[in-house]
């Protein structure tokens, strides 16, 4: 942050308050007092006719500064300030350029008029944050635009570009230029009277009562955010007059400031972006100016897809003609579901369909600068294609293996440059899940870190370095919490009971439903994979190998846990084979509660968890959340798993399994990080903050 957030001076009649806090503008304590200063020294010099605020760097303002949040209230308020600014004698005027977010788009609203600049980025993202406009926003918006267009974005988060925020009537004019000179240009507008001025809070604005039920229906069937209904309730309180309605908003405000979601959320925000301060983060990235792929199954087509979109040449490559015409017919359905979501233009997307080369010859990917293996789980069959690629690329050419959990130093091996090897884990489907977990072999060298995380930005991913281990960070604790899930089915729960705990939770699934979805016989692979390892003390639950005997792999088959197509349910042949299998086991079914199943299921995943940091596959804390907030369907309302660990604290987490131990002392044992944790009181934010 510079020294001073804020410069003020006068060009003449006009006195201009640039923002200037990089690296967004976020409206800072000291960005407050800046602009108080200014408004303050403004208003009582009787030579400026007009003020001009804009924004020095990449945006007007970004919103609040989110790291203040939970730290208690420093004033000047932005609310105060930007009715202070409403409410001035001499015409405020907001040229807002790259971002007017949050906190910067109301006090822009304050204003008594906006012009925005070419490539100006509007919206309310406060609700993705637990939070709703606290600063008029929601009292302003609607009595400029109207409620549904207010309700159209300050629930959801939603951003739009300048031409659509000019067309709403939430900004006046639209221009192009430097911020600073259309400010000087725009108050010598207003003093000339060709850009008119008034005060949004002298405008009135109907609120239609259908409306507002229709927008909280619409918000409840999305799921459990509590940020986006009160946002609701306050565009709902614009009918009163405005002094009411902006006491509203800042009691609803408060609400959700003080609400665990706000916490959790604004963790998610920040995981998003702790996740790239990497060992290596200094290291210089090899230049990728073209990209190889081997494998066009649904990965490596999604693979493909999602460079191809990022705007990188892609050589698709297979082992025949007829699977390279079915890995193209894959890619070009996906483009074109993008196109459909309205995520590519048309030129776009044919420009990406153009970038593609496909080829059966392993000779023909020499060219590429990163070439990305994403062949079946086959160790021997990735070694011969490693021995390959090490014959043909060209040196300082990155190899990668997709691998969703096999070793990386063993693939390195086989080639003389194990220094350009590394995990590339993309998680399907792979042009549109964000997570990218970027394994770091013993020998990767750092500029090939680096350079894996460059590619995860450059295809908007986010990438999260892991170590070697059977699955990572996320395959290996998934495949540990995951047991759980069977163990409460053999002891008394249904499958559905399980899904319907969970998705109650937060999570988009239930893990039965997922299984259903990614194909029971990727299960049972990996069961047949593991069952030389497993320790004989180690419980089995055969319930899924005698669903797949049936040949019943879920929803590919029309039948797994559940019904699929015109018999929509539970599976009731399922039932019978989970009472076999009790029966078998001479166990008697036992009343499981929905909060029982929700800790031991977030018991387990937070213990593996704790393991995966002592073993250092995860770096932190944060990782392990980024990994399932962004992999794994994990609610983004709760943290991850680690950040909701902290909200029981491991202490009660050692009692949990303590407990649990009593009847399988094998499954459930208390990681020594847990046991210190307990000891000495400290939390997994405490390890973030260490790291
Ligand atoms: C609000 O306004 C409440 C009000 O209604 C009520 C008030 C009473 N604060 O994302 P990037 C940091 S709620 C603090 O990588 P990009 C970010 O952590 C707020 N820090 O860049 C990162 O730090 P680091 C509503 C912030 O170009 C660095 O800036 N506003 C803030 O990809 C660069 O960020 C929002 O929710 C902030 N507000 O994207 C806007 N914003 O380098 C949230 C960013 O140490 N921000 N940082 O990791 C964004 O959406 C994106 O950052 C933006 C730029 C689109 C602006």
């Amino acid at each position: 942050m510079s020294e001073t957030a804020v410069i003020i001076e006068r060009e003449g009649p006009v006195g201009l308050i640039g923002f200037d806090n990089p690296p967004v503008n976020a409206a800072s304590h000291a960005l407050r007092v800046g602009l108080k200063e200014g408004i303050d020294a403004f208003a009582a010099d009787a030579g400026v006719k007009v003020i001009a605020l804009y924004g020095v760097g990449r945006s007007f303002v970004a919103g609040a500064d989110i790291r203040e949040f939970g730290k208690g209230r420093k004033e000047p308020l932005l609310n105060a300030l930007i009715t202070e600014i409403e409410a001035l004698d001499k015409p405020v005027v907001a040229i807002c350029h790259g971002y007017a977010l949050g906190g910067g788009l109301e006090l822009a609203l304050g204003c008594h008029t906006r012009v925005a600049i070419a490539g100006l980025t509007v919206g309310f993202p406060e609700v993705d944050l637990g939070l709703l406009p606290g600063a008029g926003g929601t009292q302003r918006m609607p009595r400029l635009t109207g409620v549904t267009a207010a309700l159209d974005l300050i629930p959801t988060g939603k951003r739009i570009k300048a031409d659509e925020a000019v067309a709403l009537g939430l900004f006046d004019t639209l221009t192009d230029g430097d911020p600073r000179t259309v400010a000087v240009a725009s108050g010598q507008a207003v003093i000339d009277g060709t850009l008119a001025t008034r005060r949004t809070c002298d405008l009135s604005v109907d609120v239609d009562p259908e409306v507002i039920a229709a927008a909280k229906a619409k918000a409840a069937a999305k799921g459990k955010l509590v940020a986006p209904m009160k946002a609701i309730e306050a565009v709902a309180a614009a009918r009163l007059p405005i002094a009411e309605g902006l006491a509203e908003e800042v009691r609803l405000f408060q609400e959700c400031l003080a609400h665990p979601q706000r916490a959790a959320l604004v963790h998610a925000f920040f995981a998003e972006r702790a996740v790239a301060k990497i060992p290596e983060k200094d290291a210089t990235p090899r230049e990728v100016a073209s990209l190889a792929v081997i494998g066009g199954g649904t990965m490596g087509s999604g693979i493909a897809t999602a460079a191809l979109i990022a705007g990188l040449p892609v050589t698709l490559m297979e082992v025949s003609d007829e699977a390279l015409a079915r890995g193209r017919g894959t890619i070009e359905k996906n483009l074109a579901g993008a196109l459909k979501r309205r995520k590519l233009t048309e030129e776009k997307h044919d420009a990406a369909l153009a970038r593609l080369t496909t080829t059966t010859a392993v000779d023909a990917l020499a060219g590429a600068d990163l070439v990305i293996e994403a062949v079946f789980e086959d160790m021997d069959v990735k070694k011969e294609i490693f021995r390959k690629l090490d014959a043909v690329m060209e040196p300082g050419a990155v190899l990668a293996s997709n691998t969703s959990y096999l070793d990386i130093d063993a693939i390195a091996a086989e080639t003389g440059r194990p220094a350009d090897v590394l995990g590339l884990h993309f998680f399907s489907p792979a042009h549109i899940m964000r997570l990218l977990e970027i394994v770091v072999a013993e020998k990767t060298a750092p500029e090939v870190v680096a350079t894996g995380f460059a590619l995860a930005k450059r295809l908007g991913k986010v990438g999260v370095r892991a170590g070697v281990c059977d699955g990572f960070i996320g395959n290996r604790i998934l495949s540990h919490y995951r047991k759980v899930a069977d163990y409460l089915v053999m002891d008394g729960a249904s499958p559905q009971e399980i899904d319907s705990a969970l998705e109650d939770f937060g999570f988009a699934m239930g893990p039965f439903a997922v299984a259903d979805l990614a194909g029971l016989d990727i299960g049972m692979m990996t069961r047949k994979r593991l069952a030389p390892t497993r320790d004989p003390r180690e419980r089995y639950v055969p319930i899924a190998d005698r669903i797949c005997e049936r040949g019943w792999f879920g929803r590919k088959t029309g039948q797994g846990y559940y019904l699929y197509g015109d018999r929509e349910g539970p599976n009731p042949a399922v039932a019978g084979i989970i009472e076999e299998e009790r029966a078998e086991a001479g166990i008697t079914p036992r009343e499981i509660t929905d909060d029982e199943i929700v800790e031991r299921y977030m018991t387990a995943m937070i213990a593996e968890g704790a393991r995966v940091l002592e073993d250092g596959i995860a770096q932190r804390p944060v990782d392990i959340d980024a990994v399932f907030l962004f992999g794994y369907g994990f609610p983004r309302f709760r943290g991850g798993p680690m950040f909701y660990a902290d909200t029981i604290g491991a202490a009660e987490l050692v009692r949990r399994i303590e407990t649990y131990a009593e009847d399988d002392a094998f499954f459930w044992r208390v990681p020594p990080l847990l046991a210190r944790m307990a000891a000495d009181g400290t939390t997994f934010a405490d390890l973030d903050e260490r790291a």
